[in-house]
């Protein structure tokens, strides 16, 4: 029998995936799982405790923005992390940690990069964190701190997982299920998910070097033109060369100046007739 990708999440199964976490949750619907983790931090919750359902009514993005899907179709994630010992300016490296463990799962437990997949579409990361798949995003990642000293960091993920094209709340937006997956079980993508975000947490801990390494390795942003919408207003123009140990993208502007940038939203251009167009992936 062939699997509904839209039925319930199997709780106990995931449960019994993962025990290297304390605690997974698997509900339905809930508003938003980021703000449901929040709430079980300031009670006291320990490390590595998760929730996971398959439909917000109330998704959180950054920035006051919302992240909508529909019910079943997708994947909300949430994780608690107490990382002992890590000095507060490295705690802004695990959005890209999660970013890397989402493209694990693409790459493990989909199956869209199979050999024998109808198309093989590329995936990676568009800096910070936004995972794009054949160019359009897939997921959206939002790590919110619960407290800084001692720190207790929230990370959630929103992957699109059965969309379909009519479905999508974004022109810019795609599915696993758009992209050709052969998985498409809630359960397993949640379970992989986890078991990812586990491993690369403690590669962010132990080994920072090889963290950043895949990092850029995995970051479609370098080498591309960008368009950097700065938080306190502006924008920056230029070419994306490099990303620093402190997760920092350095732009080189059309001046040919090294700059900085720390957070902001960033458009791909793309190369057309010589010249570049504007390419929209928020
Ligand atoms: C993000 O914000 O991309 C972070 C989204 C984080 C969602 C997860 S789900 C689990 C956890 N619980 C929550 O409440 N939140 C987290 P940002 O970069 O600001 O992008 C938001 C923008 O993405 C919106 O303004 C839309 O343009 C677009 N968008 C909304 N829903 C989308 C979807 N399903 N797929 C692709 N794009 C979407």
């Amino acid at each position: 029998m062939t699997h509904d990708p839209r039925s319930p999440l199997d709780a106990a199964a995931l449960r019994a995936a993962l025990p290297r976490w304390r605690r997974v949750l698997a509900v339905e619907s809930t508003g938003s799982t980021n703000a449901d983790v929040t709430r079980m931090a300031a009670e006291g919750a320990p490390d590595r405790i998760a929730v996971v359902a398959s439909e917000q009514t109330a998704g959180r993005g950054r920035l006051s923005r919302s992240w909508t899907a529909p019910a079943g179709a997708s994947l909300a994630v949430s994780a608690l992390f107490r990382p002992e010992g890590v000095p507060a300016e490295d705690l802004g490296l695990l959005s890209l940690v999660a970013g890397l463990a989402v493209v694990d799962m693409v790459r493990d437990a989909t199956g869209v990069l199979d050999d024998d997949a109808v198309a093989r579409p590329e995936v990676g990361l568009k800096w910070p964190n936004d995972v794009l798949l054949g160019g359009r995003k897939l997921c959206g990642i939002l790590v919110e701190a619960a407290s800084i000293a001692p720190p207790a960091l929230v990370v959630g993920i929103g992957v699109n997982v059965d969309l379909r094209e009519d479905e999508l709340p974004v022109p810019h937006a795609t599915s696993l299920a758009l992209a050709g997956a052969s998985n498409l079980d809630r359960t397993k993508l949640a379970a992989a998910l986890l078991d990812a975000l586990d491993r690369r947490e403690r590669q962010w801990r132990f080994d920072r070097e090889a963290m950043m390494a895949d990092y850029r390795a995995t970051c479609l942003t370098l080498g591309t033109r960008v368009r950097v919408e700065l938080p306190g207003g502006g924008e920056l123009a230029g070419e994306a060369v490099d990303i620093l140990d402190d997760g920092e993208l350095v732009v080189r502007d059309d001046a040919g100046e090294n700059r900085a940038v720390t957070a902001g939203d960033v458009r791909h251009l793309r190369a057309v007739d010589g010249g570049y167009a504007g390419e929209a992936a928020k």
